[in-house]
């Protein structure tokens, strides 16, 4: 089916937003999505969260609902948290939080009182915005305790991340990243927050899909508390979710006198004390991405992934370019400029006029400001959605390094190149834009 016949409605009603999406849909067929936390949701997927469920109202939970005419709607969001749960082995499941940082923000609410102490990766170093960061709520209710990798290796330090916990006493220790190319080991983590009495909470974004298509390790065995988006490499519609235990270890120790456990303190925290009616549309969109991601061929994308990653890894480094931690064992990359006269922005941009989209993203040991940087961060998760696999990244990788090569007098070789990556867009299918 062609694209315009899938909008025959705004096509007569509103030309102007028409045009608007054609536009986007054109550029995205003929660019590479590598931005580490793009990627491309099915038809289906697409389906269910631009449905008529966006008109009803439901606040509060199935059974529990502040309006009438919600027996469906109990439906959707059972089978949403059945299928989440099944998918991570969790015991409990909110599937309401709209994105990750509302999901985060229930999180603290949870667990923490204000004023107290959080361990978390600051965002220049790889971890995110809502772990502590000084102009995100989070770092002014809380009390950030940074920690991050290694300036040398850009590895995690265990030893070190125990030392500082031992110091400091957080209250409760995130272990999650958006720059992190290398396995997280929970296990560690886990014995660092149980030794000094804090909540571990994993937020999984970036790796939710590896995750649930096994080629990362779950961290829901380890951990209190674990968030997640629902629409980077697994795929679903643009969201959040928290998962966590049942019961609250620390109950005695900090809510000793709530008549709430941990599950029932996290959909409170979610609603009513963030949020009101939950977005039904697209709660049914993630309950179909969290089927998909249940089948074998979500097992085999999550694996191709990583081997995508991998190879254009290798590729890039034959070709003298530097990686942080030296590869990755994931879907993202970290290419380190600190030795180059370019900028992490400089390149960003001119892989973006080349057709190549990613972004500039601080590496292990920038000195340069969070506004340029030294380093690009990218992904597969978007090109092996397209269907790409290792043979696609050697292509890949050549115009990147041509590109690279060619800056500051980059212009004739971004045309090039960018005609080059449009016309070999062509030779795959992508999911939720072409039938
Ligand atoms: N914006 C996301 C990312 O790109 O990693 C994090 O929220």
């Amino acid at each position: 089916m062609h694209s315009s016949e899938r909008f025959p409605h705004l096509k007569v009603c509103d030309p102007v937003v028409y045009d608007m999406i054609q536009r986007q849909m054109a550029y995205e067929r003929s660019t590479l999505k590598m931005i580490a936390s793009e990627n491309y949701a099915s038809f289906s997927v697409l389906e269910a969260a631009g449905s008529s469920l966006t008109n009803k109202y439901c606040e509060g939970y199935p059974s529990a609902r502040y309006y009438e005419g919600n027996e469906v709607m109990d439906e959707i969001e059972n089978l949403a948290i059945d299928r989440l749960k099944a998918l991570f082995g969790a015991e409990h499941a909110n599937v309401q939080p709209l994105s990750g940082s509302p999901a985060n923000q229930a999180v603290y609410r949870s667990i923490m009182a204000p004023g107290a102490k959080v361990m978390g990766i600051p965002v220049s170093e790889g971890g995110h915005l809502t772990h502590g960061w000084k102009v995100n709520f989070s770092g002014q209710d809380y009390l950030q305790v940074p920690f991050g990798p290694s300036r040398e290796t850009g590895l995690l330090d265990y030893d070190q991340i125990r030392e500082i916990a031992l110091r400091e006493r957080p209250r409760m220790i995130w272990c999650g990243t958006t720059a992190y190319p290398r396995t997280i080991e929970y296990d560690k983590f886990a014995s660092i927050a149980d030794e000094v009495g804090a909540y571990l909470v994993a937020d999984i974004a970036h790796i939710s899909g590896l995750i649930a298509g096994g080629v990362h390790p779950n961290p829901v065995p380890y951990c209190d508390v674990v968030s997640s988006t629902t629409h980077k490499m697994l795929r679903g519609p643009r969201s959040g979710f928290i998962l966590s235990r049942v019961n609250d270890r620390y109950q005695e120790k900090y809510y000793p006198t709530s008549k709430f456990n941990l599950a029932r303190r996290i959909d409170r925290s979610v609603f009513p004390c963030l949020q009101g009616g939950p977005h039904m549309n697209i709660i049914a969109g993630m309950a179909v991405a969290f089927g998909e991601a249940a089948q074998d061929s979500f097992k085999e994308y999550a694996q191709q992934v990583v081997k995508n990653a991998r190879h254009l890894g290798a590729c890039l480094m034959n070709d003298g370019i530097q990686l942080a931690c030296g590869g990755t064992d994931t879907h993202l990359l970290l290419l380190d400029f600190r030795a180059e006269e370019f900028t992490g922005k400089d390149a960003a941009e001119a892989l973006a006029r080349a057709g190549i989209i990613a972004n500039f993203n601080m590496v292990p040991g920038d000195e340069r400001k969070p506004t340029v940087t030294s380093g690009v961060r990218m992904g597969t998760p978007g090109l092996t959605s397209m269907g790409m696999k290792e043979n696609d990244m050697e292509q890949v990788a050549k115009w990147i390094v041509r590109v690279l090569r060619a800056i500051p007098n980059s212009g004739d070789v971004e045309k090039a190149v960018r005609a080059e990556v449009a016309d070999y867009c062509k030779n795959f299918k992508i999911p939720g834009l072409d039938d």
